[in-house]
């Protein structure tokens, strides 16, 4: 594995790449052009550039998460080719800067959901939290409103006020959009651009639907294990895989996370490593990366990914927001940081204990 940071770029990050050069172990920065809406091209010239930020703050890019998929693409409508386009261009521009591990997600409307930004835990930290009850009661259209204020002034990833401004109309898009539909659509996507990644060797690593289950009536598809599996096949080709994240489906305590490590070897192309305390199966927080305060075993997680070879890029998930600093909510610098210090700690004591005997 290659420990990474998610890093959103110079102006839209509280982060610094020197401050992430410091992190122990830490080579790899995973980011994005963020400005840029889904399904627009990535400009070479800007590829470029971020590329060489990077390496002058003595690192590298290891992936991008994401390149964000249009809502036409999710949808079927006719309109997706011009997406799907510009998304095998865009491909081919990283895949010629070398940069070929690419994160994305097939999630209608929402990305991720929290119904909290800054739920505060027993040792004073703050944490992104959800409960069922909240999502059950809100109307999708609140739902930005909801966490707008929370946000400490940064623009969160997948809650773009622009797009979210139209809520009502995206709703109305996906309304003949069941499940069914929804794989077909991502099957016609893979088929689309995995001639593209063969030929520069991109691995994609589609993130799960967090929660791993259907909110305000939308479809969900990537959310256990019996349908990455059905995905993988549609497409079975090793360039269509996934990126791991502990946190997504583990917030459904029936996915069962080392298991399902242990099922997609070979196809894990990214890991995304942190840990959910729940509090009821309808009501759970984030929580420090350490086992002991929240509800995984973070041991065998990791230890899972040991087992199968991961060798891809591993990065530590939503942070607390800790000793009063004042970032994007789960994506500070001082709890990640130690997120990735534990997690360096894991696999150091695996790999020791399992190559020693
Ligand atoms: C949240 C993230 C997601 C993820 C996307 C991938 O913090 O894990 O926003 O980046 O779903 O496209």
């Amino acid at each position: 594995m290659e420990m990474t940071f998610r890093w959103y770029g110079t102006g839209f990050d509280t982060v610094k790449l020197k401050q992430i050069r410091q992190i122990p172990g830490l080579t790899g920065i995973i980011t994005t052009l963020y400005d840029i809406p889904a399904g627009e091209l990535w400009p070479s010239e800007r590829i470029r550039a971020i590329k060489e930020e990077v390496e002058a703050a003595g690192l590298h890019i290891s992936g991008i998460e994401s390149v964000n998929i249009h809502d036409s693409i999710k949808i079927g409508s006719p309109d997706r080719e011009q997406y799907i386009d510009n998304y095998i261009e865009t491909l081919k521009r990283l895949g010629e800067e070398g940069i070929t591990m690419v994160c994305y997600n097939f999630m209608p409307v929402f990305d991720w959901t929290r119904t909290e930004l800054a739920r505060v835990r027993p040792d004073g930290s703050t944490v992104l939290a959800y409960t069922q009850k909240a999502v059950d009661a809100l109307d999708p259209e609140k739902m930005f409103d909801s966490i707008a204020g929370d946000t400490n002034g940064m623009v969160m990833p997948g809650w773009e006020p622009e797009r979210l401004a139209h809520v009502k109309e995206l709703f109305e898009r996906y309304k003949d959009v069941d499940d069914e539909k929804l794989f077909e659509n991502l099957k016609y996507f893979l088929e689309r651009i995995m001639p593209v990644c063969n030929q520069y060797d991109i691995k994609m690593a589609i993130h799960p639907d967090d929660p791993a289950w259907s909110v305000f009536g939308l479809p969900r598809i990537i959310i256990n294990q019996e349908n990455i599996q059905r995905m993988m096949k549609m497409v079975d080709d090793p360039h269509n895989g996934v990126t791991f994240c502990s946190g997504s489906y583990g917030t459904n305590p029936d996915n069962d996370l080392p298991g399902m490590i242990r099922s997609l070897k070979g196809r894990v192309h990214f890991a995304h490593v942190r840990n959910l305390k729940f509090n009821s199966r309808d009501d759970f927080e984030e929580a420090a990366h350490l086992s002991s305060d929240g509800s995984f075993d973070m041991y065998e997680i990791v230890k899972a990914l040991y087992d199968i070879g991961f060798d891809g890029p591993i990065r530590p998930d939503h942070g607390r927001m800790i000793w009063d600093e004042v970032a994007m909510p789960g994506y500070g610098l001082y709890d990640r940081a130690l997120g990735a210090a534990y997690i360096n700690g894991l696999w150091e004591a695996i790999e020791k204990s399992s190559t020693r005997g």
